[in-house]
């Protein structure tokens, strides 16, 4: 397991001053991100859109950070239950997907307004990906991690002679994603697209190395990418709104995909987690895993629940854009991850899923109301969820 010296070697600093005070904090056990707003938006690629006069300058997206990391500490996980029937509910998308029939619409979009409502976890089968593809992902997961660390350190995520920050290979124990006082247990190789970042901005393995990794991933994220706005019409009408709603916001999506390792190691005495309680900043999320290890908290039930793995389906779960857009209306429920097998390593693959981050989104007219007012003002993920990037 690395070291807080060993991790204080690593070059990770623009320059010796801000690399002093990273070394500080992170001696400290305090965070691990840069200072402010400006420094965020720099690290992370964001343009700073926001204008005087603009009421979303009024959100302080770090502030929001900060709260939801505070929240998380208060906590309760130490007793999660087995799932019962029903806690998160499966959803069979292959009528739709092969009819695109309205009433095999109206169907599944009935049953995901009742899971985001209640739950905001589902499974998803019948979604048209091929397991050979997702098999594919797990294997260059897991070549990736059994690489020498040295393959991995070059493409170290937030290095100072990569221009973008955010991608690239995120050391075991980080306290990055989300930023928490115990580092995370899992390394994880994670890229980045949207409408000005391409596969060539990526930080990829040599092909020496690996060489038929970065296709791999590419064909990967096309998919799930395909899968995302295939599912769109289903969230809108779940909201009852026209199937194209969210059409426009989708032309260059901003996502994330994330190759995570959890390593085989006993919970450790700081108690840290595989990857810490949070709730994801994304639209929603579309996860695979190779093995359980993944906790939900059930907002119906009010417990912790382990969840089960269903062999070829997809964990789907709504984040904090979707729910601020839908005026809370969709919930972005808390979870977090362990590598519950003390003999083998787990794999799991998120795909963080989002808007064009310039898109402003104005509450979805069907989820503000006289009575039921916006409670959040126009605003684009670059200006909100983007510089807090919790997942
Ligand atoms: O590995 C998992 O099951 C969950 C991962 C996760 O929550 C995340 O990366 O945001
Ligand atoms: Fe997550």
């Amino acid at each position: 397991m690395l070291s807080v010296e060993k991790i204080s070697s690593w070059p990770i600093g623009r320059n010796n001053e801000r690399f002093l005070r990273l070394v500080l904090r992170l001696r400290g056990g305090l965070l691990q991100l840069p200072d402010s707003i400006q420094e965020r938006r720099k690290v992370n690629n964001l343009s700073d859109t926001t204008e005087p006069g603009n009421d979303s300058s009024q959100f302080d997206a770090l502030a929001k950070e900060q709260q939801l990391r505070q929240e998380s500490s208060e906590w309760d996980t130490s007793k999660p239950e087995e799932a019962q029937e029903g806690d998160i509910p499966v959803i069979d998308l292959q009528e739709y997907f092969q009819t695109g029939s309205d009433a095999a619409l109206d169907k599944v979009a009935g049953e995901l307004r009742t899971a985001c409502e209640e739950t905001g976890f589902l499974s998803i089968i019948g979604h048209g990906v091929a397991q050979s593809e997702i098999d594919e992902a797990f294997a260059q997961t897991e070549a990736f991690h059994a690489s020498h660390l040295d393959v991995k350190q070059q493409i170290l995520m937030d290095r100072p002679d990569w221009p973008v920050g955010g991608m690239g290979y995120l050391p075991l124990k980080n306290r990055k994603l989300p930023a928490r006082d115990t580092g995370n247990v899992n390394e994880a190789f994670i890229i980045k697209i949207d409408d000005k970042l391409t596969m060539d901005s990526n930080q990829w393995p040599a092909p020496a190395e690996l060489p038929t990794f970065r296709q791999a991933v590419e064909n990967y994220a096309n998919a799930m990418e395909n899968l995302g706005k295939r599912m769109l019409p289903v969230y809108a009408r779940a909201l009852d709104m026209p199937g194209d709603f969210f059409e426009e916001a989708f032309i260059k999506p901003l996502y994330r995909l994330r190759m995570t390792h959890y390593p085989a190691v006993p919970r450790d005495p700081e108690n840290a987690f595989g990857i810490s309680p949070h709730v994801d900043t994304s639209f929603f999320t579309i996860l695979a895993q190779n093995q359980p290890g993944l906790t939900i908290f059930s907002e119906r039930r009010k417990v912790w629940i382990n969840a089960p793995l269903i062999p070829g389906a997809f964990i789907v779960n709504t984040g904090e854009l979707l729910k601020q857009w839908t005026n809370d209306r969709f919930l972005s429920t808390r979870h977090f991850a362990n590598n519950n097998n003390s003999s083998i390593s787990r794999y799991s693959i998120p795909f963080f899923f989002n808007a064009n981050p310039h898109y402003k989104m104005t509450c979805v007219p069907s989820c503000c109301s006289a009575d039921n007012p916006a409670k959040y003002q126009p605003i684009s993920y670059a200006e909100s969820q983007g510089v807090v990037q919790g997942e």
